[in-house]
């Protein structure tokens, strides 16, 4: 079955489904081989690891070539977030064909305003005007070849403060437009603004969220509230700072590197992960002296 059309059946099926977050070739593959059906390429993540902030530093063709490594390197679908489409809607349509033709099987975009920036810093961020949005959604959806490629709009009106009335005229908007589903996204420690959302939304098309900052909210509430999809967004991330700060650190100090040899991954989990052993039996194959 196609990528896309694997992402379309977690977004429309009846059950509650994970996305997690990968930002390079090797998250990616750990998110597959641990099980994941699919993959948040983070938007946070992938501007992170290249160092620089989540104001659209990197450039869209430096976020589709990450994307395009992921893509080769595992056989789950990826949603990719693509911030505000970086530019109008003629500049998005053509991501979307990029997209396509690098086997993504979807895009999420967001309500805001080029250059963006991350939803969990600052307050008030300026929302892009509704209809102008939603040109942006039917010019994505008129630009796929892929019927099966899904757009995702983000209502980023609780990020920015403007409630639920404004939320749901957005989400609502977004959906007539075309939208396969919306990503409805709360910055609160409790998931409330969520909550009273869905009590509203009355089941009018697939919902997306993601629970980064209302963490401890346990997770069978989402079933509960119809929620379709759930994004852990930034988490192997944030787990490879802690790592790599940790490891780092103990071989400063120590001036050896003795000490951390069980802590991390042996070079067999990283020759796995690379899937060297793919190479060494096509070497067989097609290298002379090999056959
Ligand atoms: C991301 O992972 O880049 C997101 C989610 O867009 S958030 O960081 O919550 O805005
Ligand atoms: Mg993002």
């Amino acid at each position: 079955m196609k990528k896309s059309t694997r992402l379309r059946e977690l977004l429309q099926g009846s059950e509650l489904e994970f996305l997690m977050e990968a930002h390079n070739g090797l998250s990616a593959r750990i998110v597959e081989e641990v099980g994941f059906k699919g993959i948040w390429a983070s938007g946070l993540a992938m501007s992170a690891s290249l160092g620089v902030r989540d104001s659209n530093e990197a450039s869209w063709t430096q976020v589709l070539e990450i994307v395009e490594f992921m893509a080769d390197a595992t056989s789950i679908p990826i949603l990719l977030d693509g911030d505000t489409g970086y530019g109008n809607f003629n500049n998005f349509r053509r991501l979307v064909k990029k997209l396509e033709q690098r086997d993504v099987a979807g895009v999420c975009i967001e309500d805001k305003i080029f250059p963006k920036s991350n939803s969990f810093i600052g307050e008030q961020q300026p929302l892009a005007d509704v209809d102008e949005f939603c040109g942006k959604i039917k010019a994505g959806k008129d630009a796929q070849q892929d019927e099966d490629f899904c757009i995702v709009a983000r209502v980023e009106a609780f990020i920015a403060g403007w409630g639920l009335k404004e939320a749901l005229h957005r989400a609502n908007a977004y959906h007539e437009a075309g939208a396969d589903a919306v990503l409805i996204h709360s910055k609160l420690s409790e998931p409330d603004e969520i909550i009273s959302f869905m009590q509203e939304w009355d089941d009018r098309g697939p919902i997306v969220i993601v629970p980064t900052k209302y963490y401890n909210t346990p997770t069978w509430m989402y079933q509960e509230f119809h929620i379709s999809l759930v994004i852990w967004a930034n988490h192997l991330m944030r787990a490879s700072i802690t790592a790599m700060e940790k490891t780092a650190k103990e071989i400063f100090t120590s001036q050896a590197i003795v000490s951390v040899e069980q802590q991390i991954a042996p070079l067999e989990d990283v020759f796995r992960l690379q899937n060297v052993a793919e190479l060494q039996q096509a070497e067989k194959s097609y290298l002379p002296g090999n056959y």
